[in-house]
């Protein structure tokens, strides 16, 4: 019996030491009459965000993103900002949507579910995603108004982008927050670690984390 239970401790250090090396890096061109975007996206990066939409507060979210999902993220968007923001960030969502689901590739090795409690002063957010295939989004958050000319609907607006296109399950609720700039920022923090935690790897598996086979 003693000699059973060693081997079997033996067989489950040898699976832990065998590592997994994807490549988790992708660029995405995107062109349109409305706006033109080029987004390069490293899964496997240290934080480093290189960012220009035309909208300085969009940016520093975005860099927020990048910054705490330790993800190397940079975007070059130009849009009709004279028209309204709505097209360049509902664009931005969906190339970074799509730079996600490509740099993930079929999903293998991942944990899939990812979640986070962020505050921000007064403010904290709960961002729970599944990287599930199946894009829904969960938002609710009461906030309104504008910080300059930045809608706080666009928020809402981006990530149904990003869920649509990454085809992954997201549940945003702010939990308390007054203040905008805090409520945003929360918001933004917490998807950048979430996504961190769902779409790291797992040294233990090596096939896709679905009963089915498939995500
Ligand atoms: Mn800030």
């Amino acid at each position: 019996m003693i000699q059973m239970a060693r081997k079997t401790k033996i067989k489950r250090k040898i699976k832990i030491k065998r590592k997994i090396k994807i490549k988790r890096k992708i660029k995405i061109k995107r062109k349109t009459k409305e706006t033109a975007i080029i987004l390069s996206l490293n899964l496997n990066g240290r934080g480093k965000a290189d960012i220009s939409t035309g909208i300085p507060f969009f940016d520093h979210m975005l860099s927020l993103l990048a910054m705490h999902g330790l993800f190397d993220l940079s975007i070059r968007g130009k849009g009709d900002l004279e028209v309204d923001y709505h097209h360049t960030v509902e664009d931005v969502g969906i190339a970074l949507g799509q730079g996600i689901k490509q740099a993930l590739g079929d999903g293998k090795g991942i944990r899939r579910f990812g979640e986070a409690l962020v505050p921000m002063d007064e403010a904290l957010s709960r961002v729970v995603l599944d990287i599930s295939g199946r894009p829904y989004l969960g938002y609710r958050v009461k906030a309104r108004g504008k910080i300059k000319e930045f809608n706080l609907e666009l928020v809402e607006a981006f990530f149904k982008a990003v869920t649509d296109h990454a085809g992954i399950t997201l549940h945003i609720d702010l939990l308390c927050g007054t203040n905008r700039h805090h409520i945003v920022e929360a918001i933004f923090k917490g998807f950048g670690r979430a996504l961190d935690a769902a779409s790291s790897l797992d040294q233990r598996r090596s096939g896709v984390p679905s009963t089915k086979g498939s995500i």
